[in-house]
């Protein structure tokens, strides 16, 4: 099985997906063998990679070092085309439903389809959704877009439907690396309940707590990117 037919398998089964979100500017050099200890120690189910504004080649420079340290699968979660590394397996092709800037919607897929072509990479369509989350995330700032508010569940739920339309394979509901309120749990059981595609939350999930409370609400797959890059024994509390 690829990795977006594993996940749709473990949808059906009702099993929970959890990544770790590395992104190769924040990591400590010196320190990446504890960190990789931590990885294979935790509950994640897979690795995602990327960031805002990366240089390829930390990129490429981290995912050598994952694909020899660990065995989970190495999804680039990408900020634009210069962070695509063949070594990784597979990549969220997102696009940014939420905001009406061209580039984050299409431009950028452009210009990185040749680029995939070389590659093996799996590539998983998604539609990617910005939710306010009480302060400005870097996704916010860097593709100049208005997250989606948090009361409007109708819209979310109309654009998450329009992805699922548009034939993406998986909804990310985002509320932004390091955001001071996680995506609305009404929010994600009500676009849970109504596509059928699984949908992953991530952006201000701080403890363990929040994590159940979006499988709850309906998550399928939950990343945790500060909260794990602040405190490497998240996990074991
Ligand atoms: C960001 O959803 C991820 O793209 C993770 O966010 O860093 O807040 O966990 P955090």
């Amino acid at each position: 099985l690829n990795i977006h037919q594993q996940i749709l398998k473990a949808k059906k089964e009702g099993q929970k997906l959890l990544a770790i979100l590395l992104d190769p500017d924040k990591i400590v050099w010196e320190n990446l063998d504890h960190l990789l200890q931590k990885i294979n120690q935790s509950p994640a189910t897979h690795i995602f990679v990327g960031g805002s504004i990366v240089e390829s080649t930390i990129l490429e420079d981290l995912i050598a070092q994952l694909k020899q340290n660990t065995n989970l699968p190495v999804v680039i979660f990408p900020g634009n085309p210069s962070q695509i590394s063949p070594d990784a397996d597979a990549i969220l092709f997102l696009s940014l439903l939420s905001g009406r800037n061209p580039d984050y919607l299409i431009e950028y897929q452009v210009q990185a389809a040749p680029i995939l072509k070389k590659t093996n990479l799996e590539v998983i369509s998604t539609g990617y959704i910005l939710i306010e989350s009480g302060n400005e995330t870097a996704v916010a700032r860097v593709s100049k877009t208005k997250p989606l508010s948090r009361e409007d569940l109708d819209l979310a739920l109309a654009t998450a439907q329009a992805g699922e339309m548009l034939g993406n394979k998986l909804i990310y509901l985002e509320a932004g690396s390091g955001a001071k309120n996680a995506v609305p749990l009404e929010m994600i059981q009500l676009i849970a309940q109504n596509i059928n595609i699984p949908v992953i939350v991530g952006g201000g999930i701080v403890d363990l707590h929040g994590i159940q409370k979006a499988y709850n609400a309906g998550a399928d797959l939950v990343v945790i990117g500060t909260a794990f890059e602040n405190d490497n024994h998240f996990f074991e509390l």
